[in-house]
């Protein structure tokens, strides 16, 4: 059951606790929502629209693209950058940074977005998602610069999520604790169902793609051989697995139950640090997860401590209940 607050009247009473607040974050907010909206109906429809499969396109991750990928693409830049709130944004799917349009006014905030997460997932019906970060555009820069986006995680004033699965949700974090809404499509609205979302400090479940596992680091080895060993091995106890591809849906599954998700650095391809990238996926769900009690991590420094030398940068991932990720990080320095 919920006390119906719509996401709308949360952002404006969180609002109301920042002092000198103009409104104007409450109306960016605003328009990302309306975004999540229609992605939302996109990805509900699928087939019935002819939207699913692939675009033939590679984008500059060199990932073949899906229609869904540029569709929701446009539709996040359509929604967002006509009202005067941002300088600028970055995409996983642009190969540079989109300045606002000359014909719209400029503000003052940046945002970086993944506007289809876990888009390999999309054509088999599995959970896919919308991650967005939010950050102040440097003091004085109107005309921002792919460097300009180059700022710490530790400086976003919001990160979210939509998860578009067997519920609609929205996952909020302005750094006063994280917030869920589910969407009731009845009255398109999403509604405040999940207040004050916290990660178990413990778990017994882990989320890692284990193909990769004669290409990992010698403490991811450790840790995940540890777990396989269940209650006979050093550990004591069985654990569970868990991977669906889908950023979004395995974050949402730790916020809610615990966890340790892990997408680490790997040699498969040396010349990567990761396979996520920073700005867009790791930043955001490193908010969202410290801000719900949970520790996220490169197994050696703090993720939203990384100084980003680029907008696509890839950085190794481990994030979940803090226990866990805490062991993981005492075996990257053992
Ligand atoms: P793999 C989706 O493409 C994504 O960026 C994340 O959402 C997901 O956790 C990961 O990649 C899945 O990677 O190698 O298992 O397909």
């Amino acid at each position: 059951m919920h006390n119906g607050v719509s996401v709308t009247q949360f952002i404006i009473e969180e609002q109301r606790r920042l002092p000198g607040a103009t409104g104007d974050f409450t109306s960016l907010l605003n328009d990302v929502v309306s975004a999540c909206k229609v992605i939302a109906n996109l990805v509900n429809k699928g087939s019935l629209i002819g939207v699913l499969g692939t675009a033939e396109t590679e984008n500059i991750q060199g990932e073949t693209q899906k229609k869904l990928d540029i569709i929701t693409n446009e539709v996040f830049i359509k929604s967002n950058e006509w009202a005067g709130h941002l300088a600028a944004m970055a995409s996983e799917e642009e190969d540079d940074i989109y300045p606002i349009p000359a014909q719209y006014p400029k503000g003052k905030y940046l945002m970086s977005f993944d506007p289809l997460d876990g888009s390999s997932n999309i054509d088999v019906n599995i959970s896919v998602g919308t991650i967005f970060s939010i950050t102040k555009c440097p003091e004085g820069i109107t005309e921002p610069t792919r460097e300009d986006f180059l700022i710490p995680g530790t400086e976003q004033i919001c990160a979210g999520y939509a998860l578009y699965g067997p519920s609609t949700m929205l996952v909020l974090t302005t750094g006063n604790g994280v917030n869920g809404f589910t969407l009731d499509r009845d009255i398109g609205e999403f509604i405040l169902t999940h207040p004050n979302m916290t990660i178990p400090a413990d778990t017994r479940e882990f989320s890692i793609n284990t193909s990769n596992q004669r290409f990992w680091e010698a403490p991811v080895q450790r840790y995940i051989d540890e777990c396989l060993q269940g209650k006979e091995g050093p550990r004591g106890e069985d654990f569970n697995m868990r991977w669906v591809a889908s950023m979004v849906a395995e974050v949402h599954r730790i916020l809610t139950r615990g966890g340790i998700f892990m997408y680490p650095k790997d040699n498969k391809d040396p010349s990567k640090a990761g396979k996520l990238r920073l700005m867009y996926e790791a930043n955001p769900m490193s908010m969202i997860v410290e801000q719900a009690g949970g520790v996220s991590h490169t197994g050696y420094e703090r993720i939203m401590e990384v100084q980003p030398n680029d907008i696509h940068q890839r950085v190794p991932v481990i994030l979940g209940s803090k226990n866990e990720v805490e062991r993981l990080i005492s075996y990257h320095k053992n």
